[in-house]
């Protein structure tokens, strides 16, 4: 019986051990079918994408191949057009005085210019993207206004709010105005966004900034303010003559071209924000995606305190890298002694070498970093 019984087991795992062995074989198959169906389906164009009616209302693609990539790429000129550029402004701009903060933004369809030479299509603000800083202080009422400038329907989404998402941040057609109030309550850095469907693609085209709301209570004395609002940018084509349009199949691999400080790649190695020894330095740091997070790091120094996620009521000491989540924010400061240059990056390095770097020149010293 004995002999049975071990009989039987062993025809019954051979069994199981075949079946298993089969599902691998079919699991791989289908996956090599389904890699097949994907590279035999026409890449999406730029003309395709942009515009599309059907983009606007969550459509995407699922099948579309992404271009090559075009990360680095770069002008023969390209060091004359960093010169050239216009940095996007980092210090903190005043908050209005008074009760009441009248925001108005309006939203473009402009050639934003991601890196030096390298034009993309963006749907922004009339200024670029990311949008306008903006500053207000705890328990004011935010007075917010969107003008919608571009092409299709847009809206807007403050992640400072609390209000009611169907009714005030509505899409808002081409040609519009849309008026909407909420009290800051809440004080930290946050973003506001483009919520029209698909998010994705509108946040990718440029359509964020960062808003914050100054505490009642307030924080440790800071010499200098800064707002940092990192990006990520998916290409369709280099973007070197013709403006790039926005490539779906980059942005649902994550695989982008660029990823910028405050809309343009390297833009504070060639322009670096600026403080003298001793001060305090404080970063209000947004990571707007639309899927990286940042891991913010200051080389040469370690941030003094990090409010982590905008949580400004505790912070942590001594920190070498503090996360941002994308679609969150986070406070940093840094107090450096030693004059030089100290870059401040997204500590997961693929980021740095496709342009999300900055320097502090910390007083005012000479020459550039060799790393
Ligand atoms: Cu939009």
């Amino acid at each position: 019986m004995a002999k049975f019984l071990a009989v039987m087991l062993g025809v019954g795992l051979a069994i199981v051990l075949a079946l298993a062995f089969w599902a691998v074989i079919s699991a791989q198959k289908a996956r090599d079918d389904a890699h097949k169906a994907a590279s035999s389906a026409p890449a999406a164009t730029d003309d395709s994408m942009a515009g599309m009616p059907g983009m606007s209302h969550g459509a995407t693609p699922g099948t579309a191949v992404a271009a090559p990539s075009y990360a680095g790429l770069a002008p023969a000129n390209a060091d004359a057009l960093a010169a050239a550029h216009k940095p996007y402004p980092a210090a903190m701009p005043a908050a209005p005085a008074g009760p009441v903060a009248v925001v108005h933004l309006t939203l473009k369809d402009v050639v934003h210019e991601v890196a030096p030479g390298i034009k993309y299509s963006a749907w922004a603000f009339s200024g670029g993207a990311p949008g306008p800083v903006i500053h207000v202080r705890q328990g004011q009422t935010v007075k917010m206004t969107l003008t919608n400038g571009g092409a299709i329907p847009h809206s807007i989404d403050f992640h400072a709010a609390r209000i009611a998402p169907n009714k005030a941040f509505r899409d808002v057609n081409p040609g519009e105005s849309f008026s909407f109030s909420f009290k800051a309550n809440d004080p930290g850095v946050y973003m506001y966004h483009c919520g029209t469907k698909p998010v994705l693609m509108h946040i990718a085209n440029g359509m964020y900034g960062a808003i914050v709301v100054e505490p009642a209570k307030p924080l440790p004395h800071a010499d200098r303010e800064y707002v940092l609002v990192s990006s990520e940018w998916y290409l369709s084509s280099p973007g070197l003559g013709k403006p790039a349009s926005f490539d779906m199949a980059k942005a649902h691999e994550m695989a982008p071209d660029w990823v910028t400080w405050n809309g343009y790649a390297g833009q504070y190695v060639k322009h670096p924000l600026t403080a003298n020894p001793g001060e305090t330095v404080r970063f209000w740091v947004v990571a707007a995606g639309p899927s990286f997070d940042t891991d913010f790091h200051v080389v040469g120094t370690l941030l003094n305190r990090a409010w982590l996620d905008g949580d400004l009521t505790q912070y942590l000491r001594n920190v070498q890298t503090a996360t941002v989540p994308a679609g969150g924010g986070g406070v940093f400061d840094i107090k450096i002694d030693q004059p030089g240059l100290y870059p401040f990056v997204s500590h997961s390095f693929a980021s740095v070498d496709m342009g999300q770097v900055g320097l502090l020149n910390v007083g005012n010293v000479q020459g550039t970093m060799s790393h």
